[in-house]
């Protein structure tokens, strides 16, 4: 038995397999160099984009990072647009200017994601007191990695969020890599959380790759932070099934994944889909027939959001500082 409605269950199941089918869609247009931009791909960390913006109301506004595909279409940003800002398009949702590593649809909430590693982290700070200041209910979720803790903006972004008591959740993807460097080479001591803590907020650690676990610390942070008692930092751990960056350097020995063979396979076995899968077989949740007809509608989405990529045109030359902004 569980509490949760099938509805609901259903629906965590479709995001994650939306994020994680057109993620590997991305993989042979990568190898092609059919895509030109860098790609990161989000295979393996589906659980935290799809528990965090499960507990988000759509009025509540994220950031996000060189990897944000999937928080971007789980918190409603459209595939279509994904796709063709992915192959540079008019129709992208960066009307083709940001590519892979810009995605934004500020009318979900998606208000930007950047390649600089702690960029967004005091965009987003300077988000929530806006919404203080403007005393709106909105929460704002600032996600970067565990790689983002080394840069000294965190620091200064959660000081002053603690000081103002800011509706803000530091949510950190600790995938245990920045690039190709293993955290036990970059910090004393694995406790990323414990940053938080400093500084005198409510911090956590959680299984970022059980997508339940990480709705309810998600729920319990957003319930803080609309009571006025934020900021929350939550750690999630979880590990990237696929290399850094592109699609090609997840097999060790053939290019620069230089991961250990072994934590890969151990990894794989806690592959969130899968997991959340075994969990809806044995409460006897969704039928196989049903995740059948998910996995079928998801791949008819893919496949209609290449189609509309690919008969997009690009952006026109002259219009090449059109939405740059100017005083
Ligand atoms: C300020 C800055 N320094 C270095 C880089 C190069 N770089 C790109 S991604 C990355 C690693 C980021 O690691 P993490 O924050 O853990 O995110 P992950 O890639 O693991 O999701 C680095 C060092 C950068 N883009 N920006
Ligand atoms: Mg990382």
């Amino acid at each position: 038995m569980t509490k949760y409605s099938k509805q609901f269950l259903a629906n965590l199941y479709r995001t994650m397999v939306r994020i994680r089918f057109c993620e590997e869609s991305l993989v042979e247009p990568i190898l092609k160099k059919e895509v030109q931009c860098p790609v990161h791909l989000y295979s393996g960390e589906e659980a935290i984009a799809t528990g965090v913006c499960a507990a988000l109301a759509e009025k509540d506004y994220i950031f996000g990072t060189h990897r944000s595909h999937g928080h971007y279409l789980a918190k409603g940003g459209s595939m279509r647009e994904l796709i063709a800002e992915i192959y540079g398009k008019q129709t992208g949702c960066s009307r083709g200017r940001g590519g892979s590593m810009h995605v934004c649809d500020p009318d979900k909430g998606v208000l930007g994601a950047a390649p600089i590693v702690g960029g967004t982290i005091s965009l987003a700070v300077g988000c929530a007191l806006a919404s203080k200041m403007k005393k709106e209910k909105n929460v704002t979720v600032s996600f970067f990695g565990d790689g983002a803790a080394g840069e000294g903006v965190l620091y200064e972004s959660i000081n002053l969020a603690a000081l103002k008591k800011l509706p803000i959740i530091f949510a950190c993807e600790n995938n245990l890599y920045s690039t190709h460097m293993p955290i036990k080479e970059c910090r004393p001591k694995n406790n990323i959380f414990e940053i938080g803590i400093s500084y005198g907020i409510i911090s956590f650690r959680v299984d970022g790759n059980d997508v339940l676990r990480v709705y309810e610390a998600a729920k319990k942070a957003v319930e803080i932070c609309r009571k006025n008692q934020g900021p929350v930092f939550i750690e999630f751990m979880t590990y990237r099934l696929r290399g850094h960056v592109g699609a090609n350097d997840s097999i060790q020995g053939t290019h620069t994944d230089i991961r250990p063979k072994e934590e890969i396979a151990k990894w794989r076995k806690k592959d969130p889909i899968r997991k959340f899968e075994q969990y809806l077989i044995r409460n006897k949740i969704l039928a196989k027939g049903n995740r059948e007809t998910i996995r079928k509608e998801t791949e008819a989405e893919v496949n209609d959001a290449y189609v509309f990529a690919k008969k997009s045109s690009y952006p026109k030359k002259g219009e090449l500082t059109k939405y740059v902004f100017k005083k």
